[in-house]
Order: C-alpha cells, then structure tokens, then sequence
C-alpha cells in the first residue's frame, strides 16, 4: 500500500528532505451501506478509518506530524489525548525512533488506547484533571523547546487528515451531498474543511457533538472546550449535539446492520442522520467512522449480549442455539 505521504505528496507541505514515517496509513474503504441506508433512505457510505494502523483517523495527520517533526531534528514528540491521538503518537514516534511523552486525563481514556499506548513504549503520565487541562500542560512543554506537539494543532495534523476528503472524491468520482463526522475537539472538522475547499466544492460538513461533552460515555469526545471551536465556526460547518442515549443506539445498529464494529464517539454521526434522515432522503451522504470497537472494550461488554455457558455436547449447543 502506497504511504499516505505518498499517495497525496503534491498536496502536502513535504519536499525530498522529509522522512516518510510510515506505518501504511490511509486509503481506507469507503463502504457502501446498502441496509442501514435503505433503513433511513439515504445513499449511505462509510469511510471506514479504523482500518488505519492503530485503528483510527488519527494515523493520517500523525504520519505527516511525526515526518516533520523528525525532519525538524526532534528529540521528543508529546500531546494530551483521550487515548485514539495518544496511540497514533506513540506508534509514530516508535516507527521514528524517537520518545513519545504522553498525557492522558486520569481515569478518562478507554482500556484499548491506553494498553495500545503503553505496549507500544509510550512514557504515559496520567493528569489529574480533565483533557482540557492535560492539554494546556501539554502545550506548555511544547513551548518550552523541549517536545514536539502532536496534538491536532499541530498544522501537520491537519494536513494529513484532509486527505480523507480526497479519498472519498476519487473513490465516488464526484462529490458526495454531504460529510458527517463526529465533532470533539475540531481538528478533524478543520481538516475535512480544508480538504472540502482544496479540492473545490461547496459540499455541507456536519460536525456532531455530545450533548454532554465533559461527561458522555463516548470518551473520544469528551472535551470541554475545543480548541478548534473559533476555527470551526468560521469553517461554516454545521455543529449539532446528539445525546449518550443516541449515540448508543447508533453504534449498535452499526454493527448489527452492516457489520462495523466502532468505538461510541464513532457513532456520532450516524446518530445524527437517525434523528435528521427526513432532510437527506435519496441523498448520498458519507459518513465517516473514526475509531475502531475494539479500543473501547468495557463499553462493548457493558451493551452486548454476553455468551452464553454450555457443555461440550451437540445436543445441549442446539438447545441453547434454538432459544
Ligand atoms: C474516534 O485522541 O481528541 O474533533 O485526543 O478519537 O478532531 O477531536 C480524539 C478525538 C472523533 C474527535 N472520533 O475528533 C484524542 C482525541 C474519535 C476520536 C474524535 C476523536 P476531533
């Protein structure tokens, strides 16, 4: 598979001298959802990120990042995440041979990120205090000269993860009626923005929140205040909030239905498009799928059906299959 550096190198600010720290990031599917799609009537396609090497988005925007943070001569990279950003940067930063310094809001970030992000070599400091805080911390290392901020302002972040609108063009062959993506701290809103203007088209983004974001269960977007908002509003994208309730009951049908397997904060989305389908009837609409089920696993086990105890014997196995 082509290096997403590669693939997009004309439209990304890399030259010659710029290593290409790669993990195979990119070019992900864009999956037609032909059940859940005539469910809403909607053309409903899935940019199914997950498929990235640490199971979401975050990869596109890192490999850029971590590349020009090595070409830069850094001796450290850092960021605060709710765990997907806090994976990308640790795998990054080993794939560069260089130290990841982490932090995390204590007790916040789903079991999955924070297993992924110690096994890969991370130093992982858990923040006593909320993302927001662990963030401004963060940006105050960075200022210091010490690490290199991979957090999504980082403009390089930003760069990398508008190559996703550019997939989903090429792939359709034109642009669809409308980008729906969920909405925690903005940099993916900012980027799909930019990548919408780049390649010249007018199509609506819808950005969507938690209504409740310093407490949702969908911690991926649990933010207080983000960072992007100014940049978000001017972007003209379209903010609306769904419920924890609506969030769940989307991720669910998810899975049920076409068979992906997403982290809640994914969902976001499709839960909006649940509650708005009567204003897309027959429209395509992409919807894209950030992260990866298997990276929140107590939320999983806290909704599905857990399995059902029998004996190794066919007649007992079809009993209990015939309940
Ligand atoms: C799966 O990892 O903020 O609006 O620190 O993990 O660009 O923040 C993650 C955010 C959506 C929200 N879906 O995107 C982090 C972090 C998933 C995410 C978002 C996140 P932004």
């Amino acid at each position: 598979m082509t290096p997403l550096i590669e693939r997009f190198r004309d439209r990304l600010p890399v030259s010659a001298a710029t290593p290409g720290v790669s993990l195979g990031e990119g070019s992900t599917p864009l999956l037609h959802a032909p059940r859940l799609g005539k469910l809403l009537g909607i053309d409903l396609y899935l940019k199914w990120e997950a498929s990235n090497p640490t199971g979401s988005y975050k990869d596109r925007g890192m490999t850029v990042a971590v590349s020009k943070a090595a070409e830069a001569g850094a001796r450290a990279v850092i960021c605060a995440s709710t765990g997907n950003t806090a994976s990308s940067a640790a795998a990054y930063a080993a794939r560069a041979g260089i130290p990841a310094l982490i932090l995390i809001p204590e007790g916040a970030i789903a079991g999955g990120k924070l297993i992924q992000t110690r096994a890969l070599g991370a130093l992982v400091l858990e923040v006593r205090g909320s993302f927001d805080q662990a963030l401004a911390a963060a940006r105050e290392l960075s200022d210091r000269g010490t690490h290199a901020l991979v957090n999504s302002l980082n403009p390089f972040r930003i760069e990398g993860q508008k190559t996703a609108v550019f997939e989903i063009v090429e792939e359709l062959g034109a642009a669809p009626d409308a980008f729906v993506i969920p909405y925690g701290g903005g940099g993916n809103t900012t980027a799909y923005a930019k990548g919408i203007a780049e390649s010249g088209l007018a199509t609506p983004l819808y950005s969507i929140e938690a209504v409740d974001r310093p407490n949702t269960l969908a911690t991926a977007i649990r933010i207080g205040t983000p960072v992007h908002r100014p940049k978000v509003e001017l972007s003209g994208a379209h903010v609306v909030a769904v419920s924890d309730e609506e969030i769940v009951e989307a991720w669910l049908q998810l899975a049920r239905e076409e068979g992906l397997f997403c982290e809640p904060s994914s969902a976001a989305g499709l839960a909006f498009l649940r509650r708005r389908s009567g204003e897309f009837q027959g429209a395509r609409v992409v919807v894209t799928i950030t992260g990866h089920g298997l990276k929140d696993p107590d939320i999983a086990n806290r909704y599905a059906p857990p399995p059902v105890q029998v004996d190794a014997d066919a007649d007992a196995i079809a009993a209990a299959a015939a309940r």
